[in-house]
């Protein structure tokens, strides 16, 4: 396999203050496919243009790739190659360069470049797949116009798809048939996508704001055709969005989606033609639940926004790639915050940071969110990228405000059009438009590490003063940091009557310590701090309990007020954890005011009564036992439990008998409903297995079934859990998206024997590592399952390093992706972390890992 490296032998590192424009653009690109699983024939015709005085050869990159033929204006010259690319040697400026390579689709395991999955035939060139399929100048700074021609066997493939409109179609006599598609915009080659297969469409037509009409179709194989209505629905619906909210209108004819049952990540924006994995496209009330649907909504929504925010304007180089990510996430959130509760997607967003970003930002692979310096592309599509690259987008708009937020879009939008561009492009963009200087703001794409922030508010006679301090905190390669310009946010409420006293106000922090008086305070003050979460930073206030607990009950934002919920849950937990000597008095108060609070939407109120996580609660320690946190957090649900039982119980009776709707109320009540059936479990009480079971065998819909099952997966209940467990199998037994959710909520169970429970399931017949779906169910949710992965006895490391090395042959990018739990070892005790090193040293001293796995791996050992 060509990206194959042995640990001894130096990979190579690319760096960002190495780029240097290409020396050959391809104006023009046209593909000739004879389609076939074992052996395809791709012919590619190359129209070169020089692009500056040189005289550097074409080379053209190539992954396992030989050339049969090449040759230069018609005229066949010799094979030069140059390791795994191609050197085409040319006199002119202009030349027509034109390859011939075999390939073997069935035959790729790694999932990216031209392979098979289920039957069909697909395409995944994001981030470097298109060197593995023909020999191309793979860099998203060389644009062409793609014209593509597909031929296969008819019954086999009777559908031809790829990127723009289709121009031409017809059979041949052998039993084949071919299809022709021009895509009119330039691009880079890792928007190209063909797929081949026996599929239908769910179609419709939408009217674009200039009154054009494209046709929509979302192909699956024919048994999934009804599971398409919502990814359809949710098609249009963006699209709509796009026009009114940034004034984007699509630009083809046709807008394809195909769902593979087979793919490395969640979907991809390749031009017109938009591949998915199918578990972000199939659903109906059986088979997927709340959160599926609204992640479906949001992935149809992302790729489809990259049509502007990736495709139209592409990046000069994957150092860049937050410049499409960090927007079209931001760009996804909104969309999504504009279909239900603002408030609930915010505080999702916020705990999906804090639960995979955060981490990421203090560990060894922590990066910017303009990356410096990679080993391995793939291995940068990170929370980081993309999140913290979402975050740095709201701050810029919360900075600007509205209007000129909107009005710095359409200036990127309208300057950058057809072109691959740079951050640094789009800052210019926000200041241009925004009036604003963003120099110092620019450290939010150099500067990796979560800042720290610091408050502390005193009240002295009728004034009150705040005391603001920042660090931002050494990340590898990065020991001495600059201080941030940070957003925040900030209200004072009065301790007495509750009563805000000042306005919202918006402070820009940029120094390492600040002071900000407020005239005028007559009460003792509350602070509330980073209201909607308008930094991604970490505060520190001096906020006693009680503060706390009045922000839970009074703050008009509801972020903030989710936020003093959790921050007296944690300070409760940690406290618990160090002193050994639990209080749950304030926060079982807390809960019982949110509980019982008639005006408090119950999406809401589900969010907000959740305790934190074991590992977001680790994250708070520098020392991290994971046993203690486990107790600790228990013991606290158990009290709540306990304490609030009726309540739970007439929050789960009120809504038990509901039938299935998916709307904002509909999916507040199923969540309160699994959240108030989680505490009944935890209370104790001795009915709770049955009503778990009752919930299983009555519902109408996964979201139920599956928090159900979630309940007694991780209870003691012997038989009503193996009943759950078994009709569970049973009745999906033929559906891959849903056993994928059977073995990851065995993965996640909080049972005592989870890691030996895990190591079974990987020899279930059921379980593969060749489907990344499955891998992730089983070895990613073990991974996050804090108490389980680290077993004192070190055996879920070896289990992780085992799986990750048996994928590693086979899918280098699905098993470096997993590996990151076993680098956090700096902040475990020292048995555990010597046991995790061992699993890290073994993985690097593997002979012929992945570039992928040695650069995790390699760096995690740091
Ligand atoms: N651009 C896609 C993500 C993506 C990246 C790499 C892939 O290769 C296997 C696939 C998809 C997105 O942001 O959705
Ligand atoms: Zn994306």
């Amino acid at each position: 396999m060509a990206d194959i490296h042995s640990a001894a032998e130096a990979p190579r590192i690319t760096r960002r203050e190495d780029y240097r424009e290409p020396d050959w653009r391809v104006p023009e690109i046209e593909l000739d496919f004879q389609l076939d699983p074992a052996a395809t024939r791709v012919v590619a015709r190359l129209w070169v243009q020089r692009s500056s005085e040189h005289d550097r050869p074409l080379v053209l990159d190539g992954d396992g790739l030989t050339a049969s033929r090449v040759r230069v204006d018609g005229v066949e010259v010799p094979v030069e190659m140059d390791g795994p690319n191609l050197v085409v040697r040319l006199s002119g400026s202009a030349h027509l360069v034109e390859t011939e390579v075999e390939i073997a689709p069935e035959r790729n395991t790694q999932l990216q470049g031209l392979y098979a999955s289920n039957g069909m035939l697909c395409t995944q060139c994001e981030a470097e797949g298109f060197r593995r399929i023909t020999f191309f100048p793979d860099r998203p700074d060389v644009l062409s116009r793609y014209k593509v021609r597909m031929t296969a066997d008819k019954a086999r493939f009777p559908v031809l798809l790829s990127n723009g409109d289709p121009v031409g179609s017809g059979a041949l006599d052998d039993g084949r048939h071919w299809a022709e598609w021009h895509d009119p915009f330039p691009k880079p080659s890792y928007l190209f996508a063909l797929v081949a297969g026996d599929l239908v469409a769910n179609r419709s037509t939408f009217t674009t704001m200039n009154g054009r009409e494209v046709q929509l179709g979302i192909w699956v194989r024919a048994g999934d055709l009804e599971r398409t209505h919502h990814a359809l629905n949710a098609l249009e619906t963006s699209m709509r969005w796009d026009e009114q909210v940034y004034g984007r209108e699509y630009d083809l004819d046709v807008f394809n989606i195909v769902a593979v049952d087979d793919f490395n990540f969640g979907a991809m924006e390749n031009k017109g033609l938009n591949v998915f994995n199918s578990r972000y496209i199939l659903a109906d009330p059986d088979i997927a639940t709340d959160y599926d649907y609204d992640a479906i909504a949001a992935v149809v929504a992302h790729e489809y926004f990259h049509n502007w925010s990736g495709n139209r304007i592409t990046c000069r180089d994957w150092f860049q790639l937050s410049l499409k990510e960090g927007f079209t996430v931001f760009r996804d959130q909104g969309f999504s915050a504009d279909q239900g509760s603002a408030a609930v997607k915010r505080i999702e967003d916020v705990r999906g940071l804090r639960a995979s970003q955060f981490p990421e930002d203090a560990g060894p692979l922590a990066h910017p969110v303009r990356p410096d310096s990679y080993i391995e592309i793939s291995n940068f599509y990170t929370a980081t990228i993309y999140n913290k690259g979402a975050e740095v987008i709201r701050m810029m708009a919360t900075i600007l405000g509205p209007e000129k937020f909107r009005a710095a879009t359409d200036l990127y939008f309208e300057r950058f059009d057809g072109t691959a561009a740079t951050c640094e492009d789009f800052v210019r963009c926000m200041e241009d438009a925004g009036g604003t200087d963003l120099t110092q703001f620019r450290r939010w794409y150099s500067q990796a590490g979560t800042p720290r922030v610091t408050a502390s508010l005193k009240q002295e006679g009728g004034r009150a003063r705040l005391t603001l301090s920042q660090t931002v905190p050494p990340t590898p390669g990065q020991p001495d940091k600059q201080p941030m310009v940070l957003p925040l946010k900030l209200r004072l409420f009065g301790s007495v009557t509750g009563r805000p006293l000042c306005d919202e106000q918006l402070i820009q922090l940029r120094d390492p310590t600040a002071e900000i008086v407020f005239e005028s305070i007559p009460e003792p003050p509350v602070l509330s701090i980073n209201r909607g979460f308008s930094a991604p930073v970490v505060v520190d206030t001096n906020r006693s309990a009680r503060d706390l607990a009045f922000l839970s009950a009074h703050d008009d934002d509801p972020f903030a007020r989710y936020e003093a919920m959790q921050q007296l849950m944690l300070d409760t937990l940690v406290a618990s954890v160090t002193s050994g000597r639990p209080d749950h008095d304030a926060v079982i108060d807390a809960v019982r005011n949110t509980l019982t609070d008639p005006a408090l939407d119950p999406a809401f109120v589900a969010e907000a009564v959740l305790l934190p996580s074991d590992s977001f609660i680790g994250d708070q320690m520098a020392l991290v036992d994971p046993d203690a946190i486990f107790a600790a957090r228990e013991a606290l649900r158990r009290d709540l439990g306990r304490e609030h039982e009726a309540l739970w119980r007439s929050a789960h009776e009120a809504v038990r008998n509901n039938r299935f709707e998916y709307s904002p109320a509909g999916k507040g009540a199923r969540r309160i409903k699994n959240v108030s059936l989680g505490y009944i479990a935890a209370s104790g009480a001795r009915d709770a297995a049955d009503l778990a079971l009752a919930q299983f065998e009555a519902s109408d819909n996964m979201t139920d079934r599956q928090g159900a099952l979630g309940v007694l997966v991780s209870s003691t209940a012997t038989e009503q859990r193996a009943t759950a467990i078994d009709a569970f199998y049973r009745r999906y037994a033929d559906n891959a998206l849903v056993l994928d959710k059977w073995f990851q909520t065995q993965a996640l169970s909080s049972r005592d024997d989870t890691a030996q429970a895990v190591e079974a399931l990987a020899a279930h017949p059921a379980f593969t590592l060749a489907n990344p779906n499955r891998a992730r169910s089983l070895i990613g949710a073990f991974g996050v399952n804090q108490r389980a992965f680290h077993d004192v006895s070190g055996r879920g490391y070896r289990f992780l390093a085992d799986q990750l090395l048996a994928l590693d042959k086979l899918n280098p990018q699905t098993a470096a992706k997993l590996l990151p739990p076993l680098g956090r070892w700096k902040r475990f005790d020292a048995g555990r972390a010597a046991k995790m090193r061992a699993e890290l040293e073994r993985i690097v001293a593997t002979p012929g890992l992945s570039k992928d796995m040695f650069e995790q791996a390699s760096k995690s050992l740091d």
